[in-house]
């Protein structure tokens, strides 16, 4: 190749570079942020330069590599997701940003361990807390707070339960309570009441006995039938044994006022004062439950006045003299007066008829007997097939 040649050659080298660098400078990216540098991959490659890449994102600035930023912070700073399908060893640690580093975490600072498909603390004697009183287990007892950290049942709630469904307290429903004595069973909250009864109708539909606050409360049923409308409730129709075990007032069963209309108790034993005229049949009974004071400590309402309420039972009277209220007495037996007597048992009165087989039970008294309603209040003169505006009832489980 002689000299002329040559000088050619590297005339046109000189132009390609040139128009190739005018190319570059004169290339109008889409993205006002990144420019186009006329290099191709292969260029990258092959060039010990500042690299970017205009479509892929990717750039590389100072010894930094960004995917999705041109201001990598980082030797690989990524702006999105990190998708990987095989290991991500880190030799020192990893962290969240504002928060806790894996390396926080370790088997004797608690912790959890899965195996198989439960999670439990890893060191099972620690006790587990969210927020500050919001939910705490104290593992030490079994205890469970919500609401509280020093929990003093299984269950400790400081506030209120709200739920959808039934609450079982030894196996007892919601609409009904336990009574631990006389073996343990469930009572009814409150008086019997139709399916379909409401605070103003009595409602027609008797297939069942339902237990539940604020409605007219069942009337003007027979024994018999109350039986039925229990058993067919899944229930029973209380023993005398089992109201007996739940008729208390607050707790109380002796030495309560003779007559229970009075404060903090308010019982439906006085017609004069409440719910007047109000309920089936001209009756002048409450809605069940009406009356807050007049509850036993599980919390059956009613179980003195308002409304009768059968038991049962049957029982044979045998009584030579005239049918009368007597009164009990615990030194002298029954009385045919409280003149004198000690008001141990609330001058409840006790109903005997003269000499009658047969006859059902009915307890608590109603909303007109004053001081003879009570605990200790029967009426054992009724017919099981009678049917008094009175007379009503509750169910027992369990
Ligand atoms: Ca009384
Ligand atoms: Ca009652």
């Amino acid at each position: 190749m002689n000299r002329k040649l040559l000088v050619l050659f590297f005339a046109m080298f000189l132009l390609e570079g040139v128009f190739g660098l005018v190319g570059a400078i004169n290339y109008t990216a889409s993205s006002s942020s990144e420019v186009y540098t006329g290099f191709s991959w292969d260029n990258y490659k092959n060039y010990s330069i500042s690299w970017n890449e205009y479509l892929g994102n990717l750039f590389y600035t100072s010894g930094y590599v960004g995917i999705g930023t041109t201001t990598p912070q980082q030797k690989l700073d990524v702006v999105g997701n990190i998708n990987s399908t095989g290991f991500i060893n880190a030799t020192t640690d990893v962290c969240i940003q504002g928060g806790a580093c894996l390396s926080s975490v370790s088997a004797s600072a608690g912790g959890w361990t899965k195996t198989g498909t439960q999670v439990a603390l890893t060191t099972a004697t620690d006790n587990v807390s969210i927020g500050s009183t919001d939910f705490f287990v104290d593992n030490s007892k079994g205890y469970v707070g919500i609401g509280t950290t020093a929990p003093k049942k299984e269950l400790d709630i400081v506030g209120n339960i709200k739920v959808s469904g039934y609450v079982y307290s030894n196996g007892c429903p919601n609409d009904m309570a336990y009574v631990s004595s006389a073996g343990g069973f469930c009572i009814d909250k409150w008086e019997a009441s139709r399916p379909d009864a409401t605070d103003s109708s009595m409602g027609s539909d008797t297939s069942m006995a339902i237990s539940q606050a604020g409605v007219i409360p069942w009337v003007s049923i027979s024994q018999i039938d109350s039986r039925t409308a229990c058993n067919n409730a899944g229930k029973r129709l209380c023993s005398d044994e089992e109201w007996l075990a739940a008729a208390n007032i607050q707790g109380q069963v002796y030495y309560l006022p003779t007559n229970l209309a009075v404060s903090p108790y308010y019982c439906v034993t006085d017609s004069s004062t409440y719910c007047l005229g109000h309920s089936y049949s001209a009756g002048d009974a409450c809605n069940t439950g009406n009356k807050t004071g007049c509850v036993s400590k599980e919390g059956v309402y009613d179980m003195v006045g308002n409304v009768w309420e059968w038991t049962n039972e049957t029982v044979d009277v045998i009584d030579s003299g005239s049918a009368e209220w007597k009164y009990a007495n615990s030194s002298n037996g029954w009385q045919s007066s409280t003149s004198g007597l000690w008001n141990k048992y609330g001058n409840d009165g006790v109903y005997f008829p003269v000499t009658t087989p047969g006859r059902a039970v009915l307890r608590g008294g109603a909303w007109d007997r004053g001081a003879l309603a009570g605990p200790f209040c029967a009426s054992l003169g009724i017919a099981p097939t009678a049917a008094g505006n009175s007379f009503g009832f509750r169910c027992c489980s369990g």
